[in-house]
């Protein structure tokens, strides 16, 4: 591990606002660490999932410092990166639907593979000794039977999927050409209750709180038969800082090893609310894929090994904590505002 220094760190974190940011901000606040969250500017408030951490700009002191800025716009990340001048920084930013970069493959490509690039050439071009974790992601080995590991090949089946594979191979040139210290994350698929509402797990936990409260009827799904290796985020997060912390950049699979099926998780789900998935759950084929990766299982021994990570959570305790706590949302929601599409 790096010695730690004498001053808390600096550390930069674009994607702030999403479930692994909002975690990660988290993580390295507690650890005393200033952060700089990079957000997107949206017409409606963006910001649920940090809330809770957010300081006034008034506030003396203050050690949460929000920028407005996008992964498409090159010229800001360099300004900011000189004005900020991190120790460390985490692109966790980018458009992150499999199915919706279906329906956005140039934009995907735009934000998460050239925006990743931008990040990379801002650090090289602000001459920054600054270190980069890329958000890389379990969907590059696409086709590639399980168990996947750092040496698996990569075979992706989205524009998703081949947009983290080319911010991949760019993260590791960076580390080759400029001796950059920029690793890759591989990260199966994690989740937790600030999972985004149209993710198969947190659909699935809403419809169950929804259904328990006699909001909702039926839950509409496609496949059920994909297998997957979900575990749960605030323990990834952790994952990915110790991945700055060692003497020399390296990349890291992040996975529970347990797999489970869309179907697995729903008998978890609905059997953490004492109800049977199958009277509720159609099939749709809107929500199939043109190409869907069938198994994801990932082997974690290498970060087990040299970065003392372990998943301790597995699917089945993740979906009962996702159901409580999408059981607790609703019960504290003024009944003006429960409706609410499903989709
Ligand atoms: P998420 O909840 O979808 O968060 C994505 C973040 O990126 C959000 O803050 C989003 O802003 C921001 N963003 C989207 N477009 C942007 C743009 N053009 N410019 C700047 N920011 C933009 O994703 P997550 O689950 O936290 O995942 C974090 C990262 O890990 C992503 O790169 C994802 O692809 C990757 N990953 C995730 C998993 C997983 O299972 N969760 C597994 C492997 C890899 P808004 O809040 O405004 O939408
Ligand atoms: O789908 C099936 C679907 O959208 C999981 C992202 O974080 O993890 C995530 O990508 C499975 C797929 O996640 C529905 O076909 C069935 O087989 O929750 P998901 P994902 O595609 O695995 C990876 C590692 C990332 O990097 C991504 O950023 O569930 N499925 N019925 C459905 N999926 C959705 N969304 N909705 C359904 O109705």
């Amino acid at each position: 591990m790096r010695p730690t220094t004498a001053r808390p760190g600096t550390a930069m974190i674009t994607g702030v606002t999403g479930q692994d940011g909002s975690y990660l901000a988290e993580l390295l606040l507690a650890k005393g660490y200033t952060v700089h969250g990079l957000m997107r500017r949206t017409s409606s408030f963006n910001t649920e999932r940090i809330d809770h951490i957010y300081q006034d700009p008034h506030t003396p002191g203050r050690r949460l410092v929000l920028h407005h800025t996008d992964l498409s716009d090159g010229v800001s990340l360099v300004n900011l990166l000189r004005e900020i001048r991190p120790d460390e920084v985490y692109n966790l930013g980018a458009q992150s639907h499999v199915r919706v970069s279906f329906d956005a493959p140039l934009h995907t490509a735009d934000v998460t593979a050239l925006g990743a690039l931008r990040l990379l050439e801002a650090v090289r071009a602000a001459g920054l000794d600054t270190r980069v974790y890329q958000a890389s992601s379990s969907e590059m080995f696409g086709a590639t039977p399980p168990p996947q590991n750092e040496h698996s090949p990569f075979h992706p089946r989205s524009p998703y999927g081949c947009a983290k594979a080319m911010a991949y191979w760019s993260t590791v040139n960076y580390r080759e050409a400029y001796g950059i210290y920029a690793v890759n994350g591989i990260l199966f698929n994690h989740e937790s209750p600030r999972r985004g509402e149209t993710f198969v797990t947190r659909k699935i936990t809403r419809a169950v709180a929804r259904i328990e409260a006699g909001l909702q009827h039926e839950l509409h799904l496609g496949n059920l038969d994909a297998v997957r290796d979900w575990g749960y985020a605030p323990e990834y997060v952790e994952a990915m800082w110790r991945m700055l912390q060692q003497q020399e950049p390296d990349d890291y699979v992040v996975a529970t090893g347990v797999p489970a099926t869309v179907r697995d998780f729903l008998a978890a789900a609905f059997g953490a609310a004492g109800l049977d998935w199958q009277r509720y759950v159609r099939h749709d084929p809107k929500y199939e894929r043109p190409a869907e990766v069938d198994q994801l299982v990932g082997d974690a021994t290498k970060a087990r090994t040299l970065l003392g990570w372990e998943a301790a959570v597995h699917y089945d305790e993740l979906a009962r904590i996702m159901v409580e706590a999408d059981m607790r949302r609703l019960a504290d929601m003024p009944v003006r505002s429960r409706a609410g599409v499903a989709s």
